[in-house]
C-alpha cells in the first residue's frame, strides 16, 4: 500500500501525536522486515507526552532534511524518515522537510518513537491528500515503529495481531476514547540518557537467544483477553496486576536473552519497591515499564498526588511526569 499520485508543494502540515503506554506488552517481531509484531498489545495514550511534527515538500533538487527538536538529525535518522515518506507518499515525491518536536526526553524510553511516526503519518496524509482512514494510518505507522500503530488511536487502543504476513491485519484499533476512564500515568524519570540497546535491537536479540521466548509468545493472548475484560468492567485492581505483570515479564524475557539486556538503573529499583511499599498501605498504584529505565506507575485521581510525592522523593528519581489518557493523532489546525 503506498500512493503513486502526484504529490504538491503546499503550505507545511503539522501534526500531532501523543506517547503511549502498552498495559500488555509488545516485545518481538515475526517479520523484521516488515515490522509485523510477534505478539498482539493494548495501550493507553498519554496526554502529557506529545510530538509536534511538520510537514513540507521542498522544490526539486533540494535533500530531505529532518529537524528533531531544532537540531539536524543524524543521516541514518533521516535516512530513515525518507524510507518512511517514500512509502506514504511513493518514490516520485519531491525532496521532504520534516521538523519534529518532542515535549519530554528522547531516546529514554519514553516511546518518542511512537509519538513521532504517528504524527509523521497523520502530517503525510493531510500534505499528501491521500485520505487515509485511521486503520491504514495505524498500518503505515507501524512501519516506522511498532508502537506508533498504537498512538493513532487516543483513548486505550489494542494492537491486533494479523494471521499472514501481508501486514494488512497488523493495526491498532480504539477500544474506549479518552473519556472512557480517569486513570492516572505518573513517569518517574531516572535517567535522560538514552539507552545503549534500542527496542528493536533488544527484540530481535530475544527472539534469537532467549529460551522463554516461546513461552512469552504462548501466554501474551491470555494477558489480552484478560486487560479487556477488566478494562471493561473498569476494574482498577485487576488492570494493575496485569500490567505490572506484563512489563515485568518483558523485562524478565530481556534478561533472559543472551547476552542479557537490562534497561534498568538504581533509580528504577528504589521506585518499584517504593510502589509496592505504597501498595502494601492501601495505595492502589502498579508499575509497568518500556524498553528504559523509567518506571511508569498507574494509579487513581484519589491518590495521585501521594504517589506522586512518594516517587519525587524516591533516590535516583529526578522528575515526575504526569498523564491522562490523552487524544489520538490529530492534525494541529492553526500553523
Ligand atoms: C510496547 N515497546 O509495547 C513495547 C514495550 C517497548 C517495550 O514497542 O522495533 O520502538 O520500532 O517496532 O515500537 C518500543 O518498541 O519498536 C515498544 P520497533 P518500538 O510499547
Amino acid at each position: 500500500m503506498s500512493s503513486d499520485r502526484p504529490v504538491h508543494i503546499t503550505d507545511p502540515v503539522t501534526a500531532v501525536a501523543h506517547a503511549n503506554i502498552a498495559l500488555i506488552k509488545y516485545w518481538g517481531k515475526r517479520s523484521v522486515e516488515k515490522n509485523l509484531p510477534a505478539v498482539g498489545s493494548l495501550s493507553v495514550t498519554l496526554d502529557a507526552l506529545k510530538t509536534e511534527t511538520t510537514v513540507q515538500f521542498l522544490p526539486k533538487g533540494e535533500s530531505d532534511i529532518l529537524m528533531l527538536g531544532g537540531v539536524n538529525a543524524t543521516d541514518e535518522q533521516t535516512q530513515k524518515i525518507s524510507r518512511f515518506t517514500d512509502l506514504m507518499a511513493g518514490s516520485k515525491r519531491p525532496p521532504v522537510r520534516v521538523e519534529s518536536r518532542n515535549n519530554f526526553p528522547t531516546g529514554a524510553g519514553l516511546a518518542s518513537s511512537a509519538s513521532g511516526f504517528a504524527a509523521l503519518a497523520k502530517a503525510l496524509n493531510a500534505a499528501c491528500s491521500l485520505g487515509l482512514n485511521d486503520r491504514d494510518l495505524s498500518i503505515f505507522a507501524r512501519q516506522g515503529s511498532g508502537s506508533a500503530a498504537r498512538s493513532i488511536c487516543g483513548g486505550f487502543a489494542e494492537m491486533h495481531l494479523g494471521d499472514d504476513n501481508s501486514g494488512e491485519e497488523d493495526y491498532a484499533e480504539q477500544l474506549y476514547d479518552e473519556e472512557y476512564w480517569d486513570v492516572r500515568l505518573l513517569v518517574a524519570v531516572v535517567s535522560q540518557t538514552p539507552k545503549k540497546i534500542g527496542s528493536t535491537e533488544g527484540m530481535n536479540r530475544t527472539a534469537e537467544t532467549s529460551p522463554f521466548y516461546n513461552a512469552w509468545m504462548e501466554s501474551s493472548p491470555n494477558d489480552i483477553k484478560e486487560m479487556k475484560s477488566a478494562l471493561a468492567a473498569r476494574d482498577f485492581k485487576k488492570v494493575g496486576e496485569l500490567s505490572e505483570h506484563s512489563a515485568m515479564k518483558m523485562h524478565g524475557l530481556a534478561l533472559s536473552a543472551h547476552p542479557s539486556i537490562l534497561y534498568w538503573q538504581p533509580g528504577t529499583v528504589e521506585s518499584i519497591r517504593k510502589v509496592w511499599g505504597l501498595r502494601e498501605r492501601g495505595i492502589p498504584a502498579y508499575i509497568t515499564m518500556d524498553a528504559g529505565p523509567q518506571v511508569k506507575v498507574l494509579t487513581l485521581p484519589d491518590s495521585c498526588s501521594d504517589v506522586k510525592k512518594a516517587l519525587a522523593a524516591c533516590p535516583g528519581v529526578t522528575e515526575v511526569i504526569e498523564a491522562r489518557p490523552g487524544p489520538g493523532a490529530h492534525l494541529q489546525t492553526t500553523n
